[in-house]
């Protein structure tokens, strides 16, 4: 027999003052305190900051259970935050101090038939980082809490875009597995393409509870086969093999195709959806530094992606289909690729099945952030533990294709004077440079491992050097124009952003204040960047007018962080194969908060979406500067050829031709191409009146303008709306009397529920379009026709 029983039910969480309450599991007590009406929404107004006692308080979850029969009950609980006692029936019989790791408890004999008392008691996560602190020596980091002192997720205690709220609980399932002669311990399936056959070398760990002889059977879309494992041993290897087996590609490249992987041993059963490709990283040396290219079944994949933290400081609400709504998210704006953030946690299986199923490609950092880490036990060990679950866990997903070993760490070491404060300290090096490679190398040999993000590929670099390996790319936004973006020709980037704050309708459900400004205190205490808010005004400077009033401050900010991060893309895109990835930071939010993200921490899109949208299509036009004038490079990041004709056109702001010339386009497969224009087209008669404009068959249309914002002489914007009722929303009909650049509708601010399919819409004069609005009956085209509903980027220029 093999029979899992969950405990979920019947759970009360107290502490020596509270409760009980009522307690999910899993979950975790701010969850629990908050659906017993015992504290205030943290993620409202500033209620955060009367509530870090919670973090510093020792609960006790408990539950009662009858019995479950077996020759062998094991307790188990896939994850517990954080230092938790567990105790069946008065016998401790467990103590652990890390969240990235699950346990397993063999309590047959303290089962009672009934009335079975099981209790896990939290202590303060804080008095134990003090302690070890204290104990192993203080280390630097970027933040003023001991996140790096304890096996727990580092975000949760705050982030420059994330609140303080320390958690506690029995966060992922938990339950009793009864079972007799043998389970299967451990599962290691290694993937691999033969020419047109698929093979699963399938690696089995065992534990027994008798001699009796068992088969471990392993099969693969009815293609099977099995091994004898005699009495004694423990491990096992069966190797499956699939002809003509179906590839699973990225997607762009093909279909995402899964088959099912089934291993067993006695009754137990193992279940996972595998797929078949390869992965490589090529970081040869090469005339320009090194480079940093993924090659996915031989094919070298442009990386446009995503930074993902995770998407609720209360991780447990995040369940599959928040997952998924996330992800597609991502997908539809032309994200291929998520880098699941070191500082956040080993993301889920659900998070990994759906990127297997849209053929996301992922990289996971181990989680280590911005700090120094110390490499003496109690952390050393826990790290080695953690790490072999955690690459055993996650190995059967495709979409995983490569490990990294931190976050901005050795980067740390490097530039931000470490050194001198550690005094010769350990600082993790040891994790990044031996401890992870050889847990990767020795239980998933099929995966690459890249020791840090950013890093350089040798300890003699400088980790950051643009030329070589990853690069993070941050003195824009924290010091410097976005236009510095063009000064850089990197190789890979796995960071850089931009902030802008949520939309409005998101400020408005976290933020009570009245009126909102940028500085009132809700506003204020839901940015968390140091000197945010100045940045946001810096980085307006040279590009547009400083913004009067609160809701022109909303447009101005969140147009100029889509402006920016169009501008980094476009140009690292068009150094095509120069540089052959992007990842944004960041996809998403894990509350309300003005931050670099694309989706705000209630899900709506920020205008920056919609302009990822634009810049991540497979295939792009994009002016460039190039040799002192401008070309058209065309970036084609599909696995075929794309020749097409382009027009492109020099107009005025009234919409009149000045120059115009149809360009053939041929770009090969995964190419780029790049046409210098004629200075007729190229030079501008009037610095502040005329724009580029592209079409091309396959690509969005481009537009270059002669100047910054701020130096345009836009008109008024014109524009007629029109509204039609369709089922579940309203179409709106613009039509642009007038040149109208960046046309935003913002749906929220009729209706907190609405959504629209386009933003940031640049129309020539008499130029139309229907935007599709889902979530609201509001037809009144007077409500749709004005600020701050409809904007553009004249209406910030123009007063
Ligand atoms: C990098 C990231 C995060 C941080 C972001 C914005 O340091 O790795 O730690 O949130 O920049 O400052």
């Amino acid at each position: 027999m093999s029979e899992l029983r969950p405990l979920h039910s019947g759970w009360t969480v107290r502490s020596s003052e509270l409760g009980p309450f009522p307690a999910e599991v899993p979950g975790c007590v701010h969850t629990d305190l908050l659906a017993a009406g015992a504290i205030p929404d943290p993620f409202l107004d500033a209620n955060e900051e009367e509530l870090h006692w919670i973090g510093k308080t020792p609960w006790v979850y408990s539950t009662s259970f009858d019995a479950v029969a077996g020759d062998r009950v094991d307790l188990v609980a896939d994850g517990l935050d954080t230092v938790a006692t567990v105790t069946l029936n008065g016998v401790e019989v467990g103590r652990t101090a890390n969240q990235h790791r699950g346990y397993r408890w063999d309590v047959t004999s303290l089962l009672r038939p009934a009335g079975n008392e099981l209790t896990v008691r939290f202590d303060s996560a804080y008095d134990y980082a003090e302690r070890v602190r204290d104990a192993l020596g203080v280390r630097p980091n970027a933040y003023p809490e001991p996140f790096q002192y304890i096996r727990k997720m580092a975000c949760n205690f705050g982030w420059d875009w994330g609140p303080t709220v320390v958690t506690a609980g029995i966060w992922q399932p938990i339950g009793l597995h009864s079972w007799s002669v043998a389970r299967l311990a451990s599962v290691r399936p290694l993937v691999s393409v033969d020419g047109t056959t698929g093979r699963v070398e399938v690696l089995v760990s065992l534990e027994r509870t008798s001699d009796a002889p068992v088969v471990v059977r392993a099969s693969v879309s009815g293609f099977e086969a099995s091994v004898e494992v005699p009495a004694g041993e423990v491990s096992a290897s069966v190797v499956v093999e699939v002809p003509d087996v179906e590839l699973w590609w990225p997607r762009g490249y093909g279909a995402a195709r899964l088959y099912d992987l089934r291993v067993c041993v006695a009754d137990d059963v193992w279940e996972r959806r595998i797929g078949f490709r390869t992965v490589e990283l090529d970081t040869a040396a090469d005339a320009d530094g090194s480079r940093f290219v993924l090659r996915v079944n031989g094919e070298p994949v442009f990386v446009r992606g995503v930074n993902w933290i995770p998407d609720d400081a209360f991780v447990t609400r995040v369940g599959r289909a928040r997952y998924r709504e996330r992800i597609t998210q991502g997908v539809e704006a032309g994200v291929n690729y998520l880098r699941v953030w070191g500082g956040g946690r080993y993301e889920s299986d659900d998070f990994y099945d759906i990127a297997d199923e849209l053929g996301v490609l992922v990289g996971q950092d181990f989680p280590f952030a911005c700090a120094a880490y110390p490499e003496e036990d109690p952390l050393g060990a826990e790290v080695e533990a953690e790490a072999r679950q955690q690459v055993v866990r996650l190995m059967p997903h495709p979409s995983l294709v490569m490990w990294v070993g931190n976050n901005e760490n050795i980067w740390g070491y490097h530039d931000w004077g470490w050194p001198a404060l550690l005094e010769g300290r350990t600082w993790g090096e040891g994790y990044y440079l031996r401890v992870l490679p050889a847990v990767v190398h020795e239980l998933d040999p099929t995966r690459p491992y890249w020791p840090g993000s950013p890093y350089s590929g040798d300890p003699a670099l400088h980790p950051n050097d643009p030329a070589h390996g990853t690069t993070h790319i941050w003195d824009v936004w924290n010091t410097h124009d976005y236009r510095h973006y063009g000064t850089y020709r990197p190789r890979f980037v796995a960071e850089f952003g931009f902030q802008a704050p949520p939309a409005f309708a998101t400020l408005r459900r976290s933020v009570s204040d009245d009126p909102l400004t940028p500085q009132s205190p809700g506003v204020a205490h839901h940015q968390k960047a140091l000197g945010g808010n100045d940045k946001l005004a810096r980085g307006l400077e040279g590009h547009f007018p400083a913004p009067v009033g609160f809701d022109d401050w909303l447009w101005a900010t969140q147009l100029n962080q889509a402006r920016a991060i169009t501008f980094g893309i476009e140009h690292f895109r068009s150094l095509k194969p120069l540089c052959m990835g992007t990842i944004v930071w960041q996809l998403n939010d894990n509350w309300p908060v003005t931050s670099w993200s694309a989706i705000d921490g209630d899900g709506r899109r920020k205008p920056l979406w919609f302009a990822l949208r634009r810049v991540y299509a497979e295939r792009l036009l994009t002016f460039q500067p190039r040799d002192g004038g401008l070309a058209l490079v065309a970036v084609n990041d599909t696995p075929s050829r794309w020749s097409t004709t382009v027009s492109v056109r020099r107009v005025t702001f009234d919409g009149t031709v000045v120059a115009d010339v149809t360009l053939s386009v041929d770009v090969p497969a995964g190419g780029a191409s790049t046409a210098v224009l004629a200075p007729s087209l190229g030079s501008f008669a009037s610095s502040s009146s005329e724009l580029l404009v592209a079409d091309g068959d396959g690509a969005d249309r481009a537009f270059w303008f002669s100047g910054e914002d701020a130096e345009l002489s836009y008109p008024a914007a014109k524009v007629s709306v029109r509204t039609t009722a369709v089922p579940g929303g309203v179409d709106l009909h613009l039509t642009a009397e007038t040149l109208v650049r960046d046309l935003a509708v913002f749906p929220d601010r009729v209706d907190p529920a609405a959504t629209v399919d386009r933003q940031l819409v640049t129309l020539l004069p008499g130029e139309s379009v229907t935007l599709h609005v889902l979530g609201t009956t509001n037809t009144d085209a007077a409500v749709w026709s004005s600020a701050p509903v409809l904007r553009s980027a004249n209406d910030l220029v123009q007063g």
